[in-house]
């Protein structure tokens, strides 16, 4: 497979202003007519060959402006249809068939359960119709959909429906025109027995819009929150952005079939029924958080990629970091912002820097690709909108908001690029982002060495800050980043905040300091007291930031620090040190002793009396495997799970009473309702669960038998079920596990969950599990929540996943290779996990290298081929 090149790019020789689609649908031989206005593109020459993408599509017939053409007048590759000597001015017809049945990549035209469904993004409506598959090139469609009125008696697609009507043979049509132009990544149809639920929004200008979600009969209780979600995504878009939504129908449609998490094209947004069906009964609360965001975000995509979008694919992280900023923000002003923003940045610490520090870490705006499937990424996501985060913090929130308007304004209905937004930006702001840019184009996450000290005499601290981002892939050599930081120093004596003057000027209490040279050094004066440093504040930059601090720095900073976020983190980096220890002891085979200081720490916050329960249930929880193995120079998964366990047996041990009582009051017997702070109270009563389960004392063990008796909600009864699954008495354990499995047969989704609670157990016997699940009947290799649930859950499970007799990788590589040829998309990503094989001890290396070697040997998708040969590298 060939590398596609950043510095190639060209606009399309010819243009598509109009695109009228007809879909004759059958599973096995559905018969597409694309009827393609074109025109030459102003920027290219005439005379260029007319190039259209297309694959695995049976072509029938083409002809220009109605002259039919023969099989010598156009070349038919794998790759697509090839034109010469057309005019500048023309109508292409063509008529393929296709075969949505056969179509397991769930890429193009493909079927779910019973219907009709599509994915374009990025490049699968080339598998639906000859088409310049490329976002800069933008239609307006009009896309007929016939079907059997018995079999589908619901046809979809984007736009309004303009017709409908009876066809001979139980067979019926409906129109649709969107008159939106949109590149063909947007393009989605659906087909099928579909209900729907109907609510109605007006917009802020006072139009009517009708939102509908459709669903499997069965599923019709499982939507209110995906609605009510819908409705506070639409207000908020207009309170903050200004952005209103522009049809009279805004629909979503649940499939179980799906990549990814849900797809935001125009009108019709398509969504992993993961993504959209909640229930109390079903979902737990991380769930019906997940639906809100997911819900929210493709629709902000409406504007976000769908008015503006993207010149080219390497340009995604336009669309998706800014969107991605825009919905955790959305979830933050309604949710609780701190404990939002400490969950997101948990998840990018943990699994964005190992991305950026692995074989395949690549630019925000990578500059070349082999498979662009394989680029969305936490990188593309994430970090694109830790990028945007910093951008608004930078220009201030009110600048930002210029910034925006000025973009939408300027380029509606265009594709364009990085720049643009960020010269919008700079426009609005009157800042200089020059050096900013570079955010854009190198990888890795830069580290900053940071060491601090305070002279009595003059009443100064001098913060002295030293930047270095570590070689990436095809990157030897970095450059000094423009990296903004939100700091304070606060006051040993007082343990408030000190006033920041630097360089003569006042900077208040919390302010940003801006790091734009490798070293820097930053003076602060008139300071009555010694102070200890809080840097980067809400986790301002996406970088590691290192201070030496001591353990008595960081126990002051979870007492006395006014920011939220790193007061947690105090509590993260303090608990990290003493899992250190307690790693390096048991690799010398050392008694392992407890840190007081953080059992005392853990007292203190277990005795305040907060209203922040959602924040108390952050900081009493101890940093994650993954992450623990982050900070460490090579993984030694057993030390760093014996390490965690220690801890979390040591507080629960000396502190069982405090977290008693912290469950004890928390208990709720309220209905169910997925609000903050029912939320919160929720999740500080089973985190102290979990503590007391660790020890299984009796107590313990029967607080989860009949939290998991009481079915009083899926938050408690997976929490329970998830302690009594992971506890080392399989008497607890299988009953549960029978009961669950029995009750919940019939919900693929809540299947999902059973499936992945048990091959997380820390029990030597998951892998075997793991093996006896995949022929279960609820399972399928086709079916990517499946394929997550199990085998992606398994390769999370760091103590079992990397055995020492390499049984772990193999089943990982196993399926890889089965999937390669099923779902390269799926297979790619699943791969993850093996990429990593560098972090680990000579023995893991070499297990997992050798499973690397094996899928090489197979006949590789674009897609596993990319990923391998960058981890074989
Ligand atoms: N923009 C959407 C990306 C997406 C996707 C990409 C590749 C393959 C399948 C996919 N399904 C959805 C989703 C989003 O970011 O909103
Ligand atoms: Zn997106």
């Amino acid at each position: 497979p060939q590398a596609i090149h950043l510095s190639d790019y060209l606009p399309p020789a010819y243009r598509v202003r109009h695109t009228e689609l007809t879909f004759d649908l059958d599973p096995a031989a559905t018969r597409v007519k694309a009827r393609l206005h074109l025109e030459r593109h102003p920027e290219r020459e005439a005379g260029a060959a007319l190039e259209l993408d297309g694959e695995q599509l049976t072509l029938e017939s083409v002809a220009i402006d109605g002259q039919s053409l023969g099989a010598d007048e156009y070349q038919l590759t794998e790759q697509g249809l090839r034109i010469e000597g057309v005019p500048s001015h023309f109508q292409l017809d063509t008529e393929v068939t296709i075969a949505p049945e056969a179509n397991t990549a769930l890429e193009g035209l493909y079927q779910s359960g019973g219907m009709f469904c599509t994915q374009c993004e990025a490049e699968g409506f080339r598998r639906i119709t000859f088409y310049p598959d490329r976002p800069d090139v933008m239609a307006t469609f009009s896309t007929t959909v016939i079907g059997q009125a018995e079999r589908e008696p619901v046809l979809l697609s984007n736009g309004n429906p303009v017709e409908r009507g009876e066809l001979p043979n139980g067979r019926h049509f409906v129109t649709w025109e969107d008159p939106h132009p949109k590149p063909c990544y947007l393009f989605a149809l659906v087909a099928g027995d579909l209900k729907k639920v109907e609510d109605r929004f007006t917009t802020m200008s006072g139009r009517d819009v009708t939102l509908q979600i459709w669903v499997e009969e069965e599923n019709l209780g499982k939507t209110d929150h995906a609605m009510a979600s819908l409705k506070r995504a639409m207000r908020w878009d207009e309170e903050t952005y200004g952005r209103e939504y522009d049809l009279d129908l805004f629909m979503i449609v649940a499939v179980n079939d799906f990549n990814m998490g849900a797809m935001e094209n125009k009108g019709l947004n398509i969504f992993n029924s993961a993504a959209v069906l909640t229930h109390p009964d079903t979902a737990t609360d991380a769930a019906f958080q997940r639906v809100e965001g997911i819900v929210a975000h493709e629709y902000f995509h409406n504007w976000s990629g769908n008015r503006v979008t993207c010149r080219d694919w390497f340009q995604l992280s336009l669309k998706e970091g800014f969107t991605v900023f825009r919905d955790q923000t959305f979830s933050a002003d309604v949710n609780s912002a701190p404990v939002k923003r400490i969950q997101d940045v948990s998840f990018f610490r943990t699994a964005q820097f190992a991305e950026d520090a692995g074989p395949t870490a690549h630019p925000v705006r990578p500059d070349h690709y082999i498979e662009i499937g394989n680029f969305y990424t936490l990188t593309i996501y994430e970090k694109g909108a830790e990028i945007v985060r910093m951008l608004r913090n930078l220009v201030g929130w009110e600048a930002f908001r210029r910034g925006s308007d000025l973009y939408f304004a300027r380029f509606d209905g265009q594709a364009v690029t990085i720049e643009d937004f960020v010269a919008c930006m700079a426009e609005a702001s009157g800042k200089d982002l020059n050096q900013f840019m570079l955010w854009y184009s190198q990888a890795g996450t830069p580290e900053i060495d940071a060491h601090g000290e305070y002279d009595y005499a003059r009443a100064e601290y001098r913060l002295v800050l030293r930047q270095r981002t570590p070689a990436t892939p095809g990157q030897a050599d970095k450059q000094a980043l423009h990296i903004p930081l939100r700091m304070g120093l606060v006051g040993t004596k007082s343990g408030r905040d000190l006033a920041l003057t630097l360089d003569g000027e006042s900077i208040g209490r919390d302010g940003v300091i801006h790091l734009r040279e490798e070293e820097q050094e930053f003076v602060f004066t008139d300071l009555a007291e010694a102070p200890v440093p809080s840097l980067a504040r809400g986790f301002s930059a996406p970088v590691k930031l290192n201070f030496p601090y001591s353990r008595e720095d960081l126990a002051f900073l979870l007492a006395n620090d006014s920011d939220g976020f790193n007061r947690w983190d105090a509590g993260q980096r303090l608990a990290l040190l003493a899992l250190d220890d307690l790693i390096a002891a048991h690799r010398n085979g050392v008694e392992k002793v407890m840190d007081t200081r953080v059992t005392e720490a853990f007292r203190t916050l277990l005795r305040t009396d907060t209203d922040d329960k959602a924040i108390l249930a952050e900081m009493l929880t101890l940093p994650s495997e993954a992450y623990i193995a982050e900070q460490q120079p090579v993984v030694d998964v057993d030390a760093i799970h014996a390490a965690r366990q220690f801890v979390k047996q040591s507080l629960a041990g000396t502190l069982r009473d405090d977290f008693l009582a912290v469950y004890q009051t928390n208990v709720d017997a309220a209905p169910y309702a997925p609000e903050p702070e029912q939320i919160a109270a929720r999740s500080l009563k089973n985190v102290a669960l979990s503590y007391l389960m660790s020890i299984e004392d009796e107590t313990a063990v029967s607080l989860a038998q009949r939290q998991f008796e009481a079915e009083h909600n899926m938050t408690d009864v997976r929490h329970a079920l998830t302690l009594l699954t992971h506890s080392s008495r399989d008497d607890l354990a299988d009953p549960a596990l029978k009961t669950f499995g029995q009750k919940w047969a019939h919900d693929p989704l809540v299947m999902d969950q059973w499936f992945s609670i048990q091959v997380s157990r820390p029990q030597d016997d998951a892998l075997e599990r793991a093996r006896f699940l995949m022929e279960h009947e609820a399972f399928s290799l086709t079916n990517p929540n499946k394929v997550r649930a199990l085998i992606g859950a398994f390769a999370q499970n760091r103590v079992n996943f990397h055995r020492l007799d390499g049984e772990g990788y193999k089943l990982l590589a196993n399926a890889v290779i089965e999937l390669n040829r099923l779902n390269p998309e799926i297979a790619a990503r699943l791969l993850t996990p093996l990429t990593r094989w560098r972090r680990f001890d000579e023995t893991r290396q070499d297990l997992m290298k050798a499973e690397l070697e094996r899928i090489q040997a197979e006949d590789l998708s674009p897609n596993v081929y990319e990923v391998i040969e960058k981890a074989l590298a």
